[in-house]
Parts: structure tokens; C-alpha cells; sequence
């Protein structure tokens, strides 16, 4: 089923708000990356978001390399960015 995708101004806010993340150069999709201790706390990490991953029925596009994460979010069902990319920022900030 289609999502609505965010405004402009929502993304610009969401932006300025949690400026770790980038916009995409087509601006479908934000990204971030994570260099943590070691591998043990970035896959404790990456559980942790995996659960709200669940539970929102909203799922990260990522990659993990020892202690090292790249995240993408961006909502296919919206062939862009949504208010569930948005929630999963705010999330991904309550966990880090
Ligand atoms: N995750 C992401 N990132 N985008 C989606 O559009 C999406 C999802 N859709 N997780 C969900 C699952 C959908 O496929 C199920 C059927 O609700």
C-alpha cells in the first residue's frame, strides 16, 4: 500500500534536527554511519534497532563491518523517504 511521502520542509527539519544523518543524492533515502568499540557493541546496537525494526514493521537497509555500520532508511513502499523513516531516526537516536 503507497505511503506518503515527507514534504521538503519535513525532510529540511528532520535534517536539522538529527544532522548525523545525509539525504541521499536522490533524495529518496538517508544514511549514517556508526564506528563503534568494537563488534560486540555495534551488533548490540544494531539488535537493539533490529527489535524496533520488528515491532514497526519498518526495516533498515544496512551493512556492518566489524565495529564499523552503514545505515539507509528510506520507505520502499513510498519510493521515498516517509514519517516511518522519520519515527526510525528519532528511535535510532533514543538507542545510540
Ligand atoms: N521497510 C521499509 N524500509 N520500507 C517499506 O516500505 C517496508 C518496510 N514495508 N518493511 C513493509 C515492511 C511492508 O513490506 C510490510 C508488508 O508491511
Amino acid at each position: 500500500m503507497p505511503i506518503a511521502r515527507l514534504s521538503q520542509a519535513q525532510v529540511d527539519a528532520l535534517l536539522a534536527e538529527f544532522p548525523q544523518w545525509r539525504l541521499r543524492d536522490d533524495g529518496k533515502a538517508l544514511e549514517r554511519d556508526f564506528v563503534f568499540g568494537d563488534f560486540n557493541a555495534a551488533f548490540g546496537f544494531m539488535t537493539r534497532v533490529a527489535l524496533y525494526a520488528d515491532k514497526a514493521d519498518h526495516h533498515p537497509e544496512w551493512s556492518n563491518v566489524y565495529n564499523r555500520l552503514h545505515i539507509t532508511l528510506t520507505t520502499h513502499d513510498a519510493d521515498g523517504l516517509s514519517a516511518r523513516d522519520a519515527a526510525m531516526v528519532r528511535a535510532i537516536a533514543g538507542i545510540a
